[in-house]
Order: structure tokens, then sequence, then C-alpha cells
């Protein structure tokens, strides 16, 4: 038992059983998308997963502890009010000294999760290497989080807000593989394409797991990345994106924002920009994701799970 992580009794049970656990995160619900479409969202997803056979882990802090398992109206809480920190893992000793509310980040997502013993996480879209980040050093610690914590994370890629191909480019430094499911170009999370290769392809979650499971029992740490790609009817065309990604940094760049602020700016604005037309991409590809992942998750544990 890590000190500071509270376990849900119905997941600690899933997890001394075997039965699939499957992380979420919190950030998606406070600072990616707006009320009250974050909370249909959040809990559409943890109904998808259940219906598949797995337990959902919806993940957040509260009252100085890591909750892992929220219900109902706690999701509600985080999807409603203003005060939540966005915790990514250099907050997540802060939050907790100070007993703030803290939606976490796919890297502290990451963390809790494994020290809980759940070993997949769906969510939409990482973080990733900012564009210019030549200049900025804005590199998300979703990347440096993969690299050490053995996870298996299933997104719809990487948002065109970022730079894919140097986002690709360090996770191949950090050693992290990165896996594009059923196709051969990596997907831009409104998009199927991304004008990328896939460093790898696999066309079955039962390989994925075999894989994952081999590069756990070798000992080599670090998740692994699953690239969904968002379904053909639910996409947003590039070039059509592509403008309300540029006017969302030229407006983040004129009024000076940067840091941890930079991510929820930037999804913010697409949102609205776009009329809903990305929110639905968004909610549909999640949506996607998490039956992709709990299958993800059911054939890792048939394989016998953990390691
Ligand atoms: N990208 C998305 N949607 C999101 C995020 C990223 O398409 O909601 C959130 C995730 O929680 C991710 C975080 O971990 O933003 C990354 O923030 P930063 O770039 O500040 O590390
Ligand atoms: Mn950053």
């Amino acid at each position: 038992m890590v000190p500071y992580i509270k376990i849900n009794p119905e997941i600690r049970s899933a997890l001394s059983e075997g039965i699939p656990v499957v992380a979420l995160e919190s950030t998606i619900i406070s600072h990616g998308m707006p009320w009250p479409r974050n909370v249909e969202t959040a809990l559409a997803v943890e109904q998808i997963i259940r219906d598949m056979g797995c337990v959902p882990a919806t993940i957040a802090i509260m009252d100085g502890e890591c909750r892992v398992g929220l219900n109902e109206d706690e999701i509600i809480k985080f999807g409603q009010e203003k005060n939540i920190w966005k915790v990514s893992l250099r907050d997540l000793a802060y939050v907790l000294t100070r007993q703030l509310p803290g939606a976490t980040t796919v890297a502290a997502t990451m963390r809790i999760a494994a020290m809980s013993g759940i070993r997949v996480f769906v969510t939409g879209g990482i973080g990733g290497v900012h564009r210019g980040a030549e200049k900025t050093m804005d590199i998300s610690a979703d990347l440096t989080e993969m690299a050490k914590t053995s996870v298996a994370v299933v997104s719809a890629g990487i948002k065109s807000i970022l730079d894919i191909g140097m986002t690709l480019e360090y996770l191949e430094t950090l050693g992290v593989p990165v896996v594009t499911y059923g196709q051969d170009e990596f997907p831009s999370f409104y998009s199927s394409k991304s004008g990328h290769l896939s460093p790898l392809r696999m066309d079955s979650v039962g390989e994925i797991a075999r894989m994952i499971q081999i590069k756990w029992k070798m000992g080599l740490e670090g998740g692994l990345l699953v690239a969904n790609p968002v379904p053909a009817e639910f996409q947003v065309p590039t070039e059509k994106i592509e403008n309300f990604i540029r006017n969302a940094l030229d407006r983040a760049n004129d009024l000076n924002i940067k840091g941890k602020d930079i991510t929820p700016f930037l999804l913010q604005n697409i949102a609205e920009n776009t009329r809903g037309e990305s929110l639905e991409a968004n909610i549909s590809l999640i949506k996607h994701n998490a039956k992709t992942g709990a299958a993800l998750a059911k054939a890792f544990t048939e394989l016998g799970g953990s390691y």
C-alpha cells in the first residue's frame, strides 16, 4: 500500500480477483471539456468500460488523498467547480499538502494508476512537445512519465496544437513504443491522418497485450502509447481544424498564455470556435478509445495480468 492513495472497494476487489481495471484521468473533465458535456462523457465512458466487463477507475485528488475511483457526485464536482487544480507530476505533493481538489493529467494519472496496480489507462489525447519548443522548452511531463511508468495509454494520438513530428522523435529518444492500432499512419486526434508514419503498427489488442507483457517481463520499464485512430464518421478534416489551431495559438501568444495554462486554453478556444464540431469528435473518439482500452485490459488480464 502506498500512502496517500485511496482505492475504492470495488476497484480493490477487482484488482485482487483479476478483473480488468481501466484508469481514467480527470484533467479532461475539469480542464479539457466544457460543462455539462464533460460530465456526461466521463459517465458514459465509465459505462462503456463496465459494459465491456471491466471496472473503471477515474483518478483525482481530494481531501489530501489520491482517489482511485470516483462516484457520480464526485465526477459532477470535478466537472462543475472552477477552482480545481490541474495536477501534473510536479504538483502532486503540493495539492496533497494543501488539501486542494486536483484533476490529474496523463502524467499524474499514470503514476497513481501504476502505484495502484492498474496497467491500462484510457484518455483522449496526451500532452507532447509544443510547437516552438526549441525556444520555449515546453514539453509535457506526459512524455517523460511514459518513459518511466509501466502503464499502457490508449489515446487518439496527439492534437496538432503540438508538434507531432517532434513528439514522436522525443518518444523515440525516451524509448517509448508508439503503436498505431490498425493503420500505418499516426493519427492526430480529430483526424486519423497526421502526415507522420506511425513507428509501429498492430492490428489486434491481443498482440498489443502480448507486446506489453514481453516488455514488462523483460524489465523494460515504462509505458506504451497506443494510438487509436478516430473512426472515419467522426473525423474533422485536418485542413479544417488547422485554421482553428493556428488562430488559437496566435490568440494564446497575444494573451501571453504559457506553461500549464496553454493546453487548456487551446482546447477551450478550439472547441468554442468550431462551435462544437470538435467537441462532438472529441466525445466520440474518447468513447471509441474506451472500447479499445477495455478490450486491451481484458486481453492483458487473460494473459495473466501484472508482471
Ligand atoms: N490533450 C488533449 N486533451 C486533454 C489534454 C491534452 O487533447 O484534455 C490534457 C491531458 O490531461 C494531458 C494534459 O495530460 O492536458 C497535458 O497538459 P500539459 O501540456 O500542460 O502537460
Ligand atoms: Mn507544458
